[in-house]
């Protein structure tokens, strides 16, 4: 099977194309990055000679023509995935996010090539911390940041083109990833490279919004048996009853490293900060017999943790950059 990965270079994708290439030894995988700042060849370090690395970008339409051309099947990973830096600057978010979908749509139109479309729980909005709700499949789309919004109108691209051009393409919704290979703007990496760093974690605000947890890893195991057995035309969320708030994460992550537990600052609130991410995955269990294999947060976290303390060298070089931009907004409480 000849896969096209864009984004395979960024966090998920480049964790999905080292779990492709272990485990289904008939991919043939091509990665399609534009090795934006949340890109890096060294994510793919041991297997760069067992793909096909190109350098480009998903809107650039001649391009993703000819690779989807040759492709069997398109995993849609690329995108803006930053919540903070869309709100700083959403022009780019709309411009991968948005165009380069719709680029990828008309390629598989044209090649009648199988797509499968990486979106996030996100699109839904928020849930109160008091509700028992969780979100499912049947859930109105109701997005808060640029980044959000902009996964949302990629996913309703998809709907249309499966609905009015017979495109065939399946939606996976994830809830928050950890695992290795993750940047350090994002929440987990950013605090434990300061703690590694000797500083203190800094919470958004009361520090008591909710993320629902997944291990990178299942995320890309759900993926392929969406692939595998998916309905065509279906969107599948993609969970794994990881609900945890921020304070206790960032509690557990100094409790692994040794320090005290209030060693840390409150800062800034991200504006129209989504207060809690909930998800019902029992579509995927019951439809496609999905289930989990990281299921202790703070276990998966450990690893997580050990994870940056041995590849200092893969984060080292994005670090300063990342906390000269947060220091030009964020102020401690
Ligand atoms: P990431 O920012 O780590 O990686 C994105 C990758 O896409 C990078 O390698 C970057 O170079 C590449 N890229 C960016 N713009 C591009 C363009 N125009 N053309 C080609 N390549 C481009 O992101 P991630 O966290 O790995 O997220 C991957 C996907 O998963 C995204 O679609 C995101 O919305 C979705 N998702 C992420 C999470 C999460 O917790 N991180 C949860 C649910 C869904
Ligand atoms: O320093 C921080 N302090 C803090 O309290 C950072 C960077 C974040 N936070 C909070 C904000 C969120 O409540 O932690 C939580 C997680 O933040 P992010 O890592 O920025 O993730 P989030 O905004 O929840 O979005 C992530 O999950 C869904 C990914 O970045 C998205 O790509 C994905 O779609």
């Amino acid at each position: 099977m000849r896969v096209l990965v864009t984004g395979g270079a960024g966090f998920i994708g480049s964790n999905f194309v080292h779990q492709t290439l272990a485990t289904r030894p008939d991919a043939e995988v091509t990665v399609l990055d534009a090795l934006t700042y949340a890109g890096s060849l060294r994510s793919l370090d041991g297997v760069l000679d067992d793909v096909r690395f190109v350098e480009g970008r998903v809107e650039d339409g001649a391009l993703v023509d000819r690779l989807v051309g040759e492709a069997d099947v398109v995993v849609h990973f690329a995108a803006e995935s930053h919540n903070d830096n869309s709100l700083a600057s959403p022009g780019p978010f709309v411009q991968t996010n948005v165009v380069g979908t719709y680029e990828l749509l008309e390629a598989v139109r044209r090649h009648d090539v199988r797509y499968h479309h990486i979106s996030t729980d996100e699109v839904y909005g928020d849930l109160a911390l008091d509700s028992p709700e969780r979100f499912s499949e049947a859930t109105p789309y109701n997005p808060s940041s640029p980044y959000s919004s902009t996964k949302g109108a990629s996913d309703l691209l998809v709907r249309a083109w499966v609905r009015s051009f017979g495109v065939e393409a399946t939606i996976s919704n994830c809830s928050n990833n950890y695992g290795p290979r993750q940047h350090v703007e994002k929440f987990i990496p950013r605090q434990v490279t300061e703690v590694l760093d000797g500083r203190r974690p800094r919470l958004y605000g009361d520090g008591l919004n909710v993320r629902d947890w997944i291990h990178v890893d299942d995320h890309n195991s759900a993926v392929w048996a969406i692939i595998d057995r998916g309905q065509l035309g279906e969107t599948y969320l993609i969970g794994a009853d990881g609900e945890v708030d921020n304070k206790t994460v960032v509690e557990t992550v100094l409790d692994l490293m040794g320090r005290e537990a209030g060693d840390y600052d409150h800062v800034t609130d991200r504006p129209g900060h989504d207060r809690r991410y909930a998800i019902d995955w029992s579509r995927l269990r019951d439809e496609l017999g999905w289930q989990p294999r990281y299921r202790d947060f703070r276990s998966g976290l450990a690893a997580t943790i050990d994870w940056y303390r041995t590849h200092e060298e893969w984060w080292r070089p994005q670090k300063s950059a990342t906390e000269a931009r947060y220091a030009r907004s964020e102020k401690v409480l």
